[in-house]
């Protein structure tokens, strides 16, 4: 899994956050949306960061909704990591 953006983004630092919480290993890309362009536009056509490229080459975006869906099977759990997520939601 690869999380592509700087951690100067608020929406990539609550992924990487998120995914800490709920256990989930990552990769990071760390590009800038200005100088990584192209490198970011290969994975996502809108150049957005957070962008989140699964193993299984499927890619997502939007950082609430992103987290939402990885972290389901764990933040039950994960007190901490629901916490994050819920205020990703408001
Ligand atoms: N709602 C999005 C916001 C993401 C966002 O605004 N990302 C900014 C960087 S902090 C970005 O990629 N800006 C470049 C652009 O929109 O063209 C999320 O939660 O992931």
């Amino acid at each position: 899994m690869l999380l592509i953006g700087m951690f100067d983004s608020p929406f990539v630092r609550r992924v990487a956050i998120g995914m800490n919480l709920c256990g989930i290993a990552f990769k990071h890309a760390p590009w800038s949306v200005g100088a990584d362009f192209e490198r970011i536009r290969k994975f996502n056509p809108l150049v957005r960061v957070p962008t989140l490229v699964l193993d299984s080459g499927e890619v997502l975006l939007e950082s609430a909704a992103l987290l939402d869906r990885i972290c389901a099977a764990t933040r039950a759990e994960n007190r901490a990591a629901k916490r994050v997520i819920l205020m990703c939601n408001e």
